[in-house]
């Protein structure tokens, strides 16, 4: 379940503005340029788990999702527990789940798990990491610092750049509806 979130919205309104008048410029034709360039600026590692082509997706609303490849490099399953990121007061796991008939995004019970020597991609329409309640629009270039907790008590940090994307507009899924306002990931229409 979901829990209410705080307004703890402190936007930094003119430098930001000026800012996002250039990215909303380019963001206005709604052109589906959801092909993700690869980043190798964006990318951490512990002894155990790396993070590889993270990338944020840029908005002026109040939440937006962390993607990136995330590979677990050691002969056990690692489960990651939960997320913090410095673009936002507040962050969940996600996955994606049939609720009512329709594909909604919803926090994931229970963590993201990594099988043993394997990847998991963090994508739109998949397993993500949301960042909830931002402190200021997300814009292109952007660098954002996730940090992963583990179930084997290590933490990874990793530098996810913001992108423009088309993908990623699911409908978010709480009991609580007084949280509709927040479900706008952005206006891609
Ligand atoms: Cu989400």
């Amino acid at each position: 379940m979901l829990t209410v979130l705080a307004r703890t919205r402190a936007r930094i309104p003119v430098i930001a503005a000026v800012l996002m008048a250039g990215a909303l410029t380019l963001a206005a034709c709604g052109s589906n340029s959801d092909s993700v360039a690869t980043d190798d600026t964006a990318s951490g590692s512990t002894a155990t788990v790396m993070v590889t082509d993270a990338w944020i997706r840029t908005t002026d609303g109040t939440m937006t999702g962390i993607f990136g490849v995330i590979s677990n490099t050691t002969d056990e399953d690692i489960t990651i527990n939960s997320a913090s990121n410095t673009a936002s007061s507040m962050t969940e796991l996600h996955e994606m789940a049939m609720v009512d008939g329709e594909m909604v995004m919803q926090e994931k019970a229970g963590g993201v798990v990594l099988p043993a020597g394997q990847q998991v991609v963090l994508e739109p329409g998949a397993d993500h990491i949301m960042a909830m309640g931002l402190l200021a629009p997300v814009v292109a270039g952007e660098e954002v610092e996730v940090t992963l907790t583990l179930s084997n008590g290590e933490t990874v940090s990793f530098k996810a750049i913001g992108k423009e994307s088309a993908a990623g507009d699911e409908d978010y899924h709480s009991d609580d509806k007084s949280s509709d306002d927040m479900m706008n990931h952005g206006d891609m229409s």
